[in-house]
């Protein structure tokens, strides 16, 4: 399964476009996975969100993940989930979901990669790569030494999340990313599909530079 371009939703950030609208864009534009992703809403709302994209990422191909949320992902029939340090534990939610259902766990450093994974994660995001203004709390970015020491040290994929853009992804994926998450640099941008596809392309051609 390919964690290339994660593009996580944000009605803030996409200037009032919905969540579904937003993820219909990102597909449009090639991403591979996309994350629902809303602190505020009820229950009762994220997963009307939630059932709209994940018709729209049916139609497209494309992986989609709940952010915090197991009941709503399981509700929505999405893909999987994401989990932080805030959430359920991945051992509890491995035991709720079923067989073949994603559980994805954001970490700190090679050690809590190297938990999650032994807990059952089905990739690790490292969680803040670069520091970001789109999460309050995200906290100072742990680098591509990081990241690069976490692919080293577990087989599940690996993705870099906060602060990356077409500027700094090449550095990224050279660093042993499978995959990138962002927010700003696909949703924050004017023409999502676009900035998606531009994403998706520099994503590509660093990969095969890393395989020459
Ligand atoms: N989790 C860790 S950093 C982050 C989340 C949701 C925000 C990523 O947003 P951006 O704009 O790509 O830095
Ligand atoms: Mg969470």
């Amino acid at each position: 399964m390919a964690y290339d371009l994660y593009v996580i939703t944000d009605e803030e950030i996409g200037r009032g476009l919905s969540h579904a609208e937003i993820a219909r864009r990102a597909v449009e534009g090639g991403a591979d996975v996309i994350q629902l992703r809303d602190k505020r809403l009820s229950g009762r709302d994220l997963f009307t969100a939630a059932a709209a994209i994940r018709e729209i990422t049916l139609d497209a191909g494309a992986l989609f993940i709940v952010n915090d949320r197991l009941d709503v992902a399981l509700a929505a029939g999405a893909d999987g989930v994401h989990l932080g340090a805030d959430d359920l534990p991945v051992r509890c939610a491995r035991r709720i979901a079923p067989p073949g259902f994603i559980v994805g766990v954001s970490v700190d450093s090679v050690d809590s990669a190297i938990r999650a994974e032994a807990a059952g994660a089905d990739y690790v995001a490292l969680s803040p790569t670069f520091p970001t203004t789109s999460k309050d709390d995200a906290g100072p970015g742990h680098g591509p030494a990081t990241l690069s020491a976490i692919r080293s040290r577990v087989s599940v994929p690996v993705v870099a999340i906060g602060g990356i853009n077409r500027e700094n992804v090449d550095r990224v994926i050279a660093a042993g990313a499978d995959g990138v998450a962002v927010i700003s640099a696909v949703v924050g941008e004017p023409d999502i599909a676009a900035a998606a596809r531009d994403m998706r392309t520099r994503i590509t051609a660093a990969k095969a530079r890393a395989r020459e």
